[in-house]
């Protein structure tokens, strides 16, 4: 019998859980369908492999990267850890809580090169099409090769989307932005918070990105900010120089005004006005259509398109778990393709379970009730896995702390540590207060 044939679209956190779940079913021995992972940028990584462009790219593809200069860590990493591999196992020790970029795409690149798997993907190979073949029952897909700038189609039995929802940015019009004497520009395109040292900045939205982007500017030395909520405000103890104001209604030259009657003059704007789930590779018949959210429309179990369920997604939920439980739900995936899990063949009963995670997660909106929500979602997979299991509720009551350190500080929240729920290990504090710690490098991170 020939191998089945899987195509992996994205090699960033999510397609290296899953290139790392086959591997760890081969190295006990098992039969591994043949795997190929198609990866439009030069490296791996996703969102964590930095580049300094914006827009397009060396090749002329968008700009996947929305990550910029000095980002740590948003939430502890005692959350994220992979149960197969440590902190301790990557870095020979315990590090502090909230790492910054470069530090955890380390320790995302060792896990996968202690298995080997870069051999499996193709680099600078955006997928262009995805179609399925109705009498065949597989998939042809059509991948652009820029190394050798030729497009080629190849079959595949099943195809795995792990190409990332916090990539094309969702961007607003308001009123004025046309004439605005400033720059403005979307999260997608922040790279280095020195920019605005010195200036007043605007910041839409009342999310990560907003508080995060904030912070960035203000610890990087703006000279105000002010953001500016849609449906409520975040909250929290802004430091002097830090206004938070109801939902901008336009702007005249330099000076924006707001719901309240209120009007302030800024220098630059920065929407933080999130991202869409975007797949222009997908046809309309395999294309997933959801809103940012806890149980993703159309996914039984998460990750299985009920509308063609040999084709799979990972990591299309909001996220207050990642890496780990981008790790559940790959060796689910594996296990699913590998036949060690049944997918019910009645399109009722995948729609129904979609139906039941939807109501559950709209029953509260309760942050602890969301967080505990996706732990138990993580801890439902890995349950029909041989994914190591690990203390879910011990990493959720990381999350619960973590909340009350941000409402209490928000400008210091990262100083605290929390224990790993894989090695039992506390964190050390860190060497340097984060708004005092301005060098964001591996090296100077790691000196604890
Ligand atoms: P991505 O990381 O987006 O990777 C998708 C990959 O698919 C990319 O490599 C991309 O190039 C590739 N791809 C896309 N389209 C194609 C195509 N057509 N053909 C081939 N390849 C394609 N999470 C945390 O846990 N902690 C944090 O501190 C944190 N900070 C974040 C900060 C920002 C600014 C953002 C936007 C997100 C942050 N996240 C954080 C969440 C982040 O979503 C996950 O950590 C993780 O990167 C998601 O992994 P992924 O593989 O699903 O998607
Ligand atoms: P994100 O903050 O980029 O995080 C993504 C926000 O935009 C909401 O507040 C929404 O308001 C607002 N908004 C949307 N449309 C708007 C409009 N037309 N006018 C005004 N406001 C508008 O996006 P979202 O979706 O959370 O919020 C959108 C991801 O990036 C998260 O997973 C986060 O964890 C990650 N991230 C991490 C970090 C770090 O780790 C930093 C940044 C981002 P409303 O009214 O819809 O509530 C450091």
């Amino acid at each position: 019998m020939t191998k089945k044939r899987i195509a992996i679209i994205g090699a960033g956190p999510s397609g290296l859980a899953q290139m790392r779940a086959f591997q760890s079913a081969a190295n006990k021995g098992e039969e591994i369908p043949e795997i190929v992972c198609f990866e439009k940028q030069d490296n791996w990584g996703g969102l964590w492999n930095y580049t300094w462009r914006t827009g397009l790219d060396e090749n002329g593809e968008p700009v996947h990267c929305s990550m910029y200069r000095y980002l740590w860590s948003n939430g502890p990493k005692e959350g994220l850890e992979f149960a197969d591999y440590s902190f301790e196992e990557h870095f020979g020790k315990q590090i502090a809580s909230y790492p910054p970029r470069a530090v955890l795409f380390d320790y995302i690149k060792g896990r996968v090169e202690k298995a080997d798997v870069r051999k499996w993907i193709r680099f600078n190979s955006p997928i262009r099409w995805v179609e399925y073949n109705e009498d065949a029952g597989n998939f042809t897909v059509t991948v652009h090769d820029h190394a050798k700038d030729s497009t080629y189609k190849e079959d595949f039995d099943h195809v795995i989307c792990a190409s990332g929802h916090f990539s094309t940015p969702n961007v607003p019009f308001y009123p004025g932005f046309d004439s605005f004497n400033g720059r403005v520009l979307h999260a997608h395109d922040f790279r280095d918070a020195r920019e605005f040292k010195g200036k007043d900045i605007l910041i839409l939205g009342a999310s990560y990105s907003a508080e995060d982007i904030g912070s960035q500017c203000w610890k990087y030395g703006a000279k105000s900010i002010t953001t500016s909520y849609r449906s409520a405000p975040m909250g929290f103890n802004w430091p002097d120089n830090w206004d938070e104001v109801p939902a901008l209604e336009a702007v005249k030259g330099n000076t924006a005004f707001f719901a309240d009657g209120t009007q302030k003059e800024v220098d630059a704007i920065i929407l933080c006005t999130g991202y869409k789930h975007f797949f222009s590779f997908l046809p309309d018949d395999l294309r997933l259509k959801t809103a940012n959210r806890l149980a993703a429309a159309d996914l039984y179990k998460g990750v299985v398109f009920a509308h063609n369920p040999k084709m799979f997604y990972l990591g299309m939920q909001d996220q207050w778990f990642t890496f780990n439980m981008f790790d559940a739900q790959a060796w689910w995936v594996r296990d699913a393709i590998m036949g060690k899990i049944e997918i019910p063949s009645d399109k009722a009963t995948l729609l129904a379970d979609v139906k039941e995670r939807e109501e559950r997660e709209e029953a509260s909106d309760d942050v602890k009730y969301a967080i505990k929500y996706q732990g138990d979602y993580v801890l439902e997979l890995i349950e029909e896995t041989d994914y190591p299991t690990f203390d879910v509720a011990g990493a959720c009551q990381a999350f619960y702390e973590w909340k009350g350190h941000k409402a209490e500080d928000i400008m210091a929240f990262r100083n605290h540590s929390y224990k790993s729920v894989i090695t039992g290990t506390m964190a050390p504090i860190h060497h340097t207060p984060w708004k005092d710690a301005l060098d964001d490098s591996l090296e100077v991170y790691l000196q604890n």
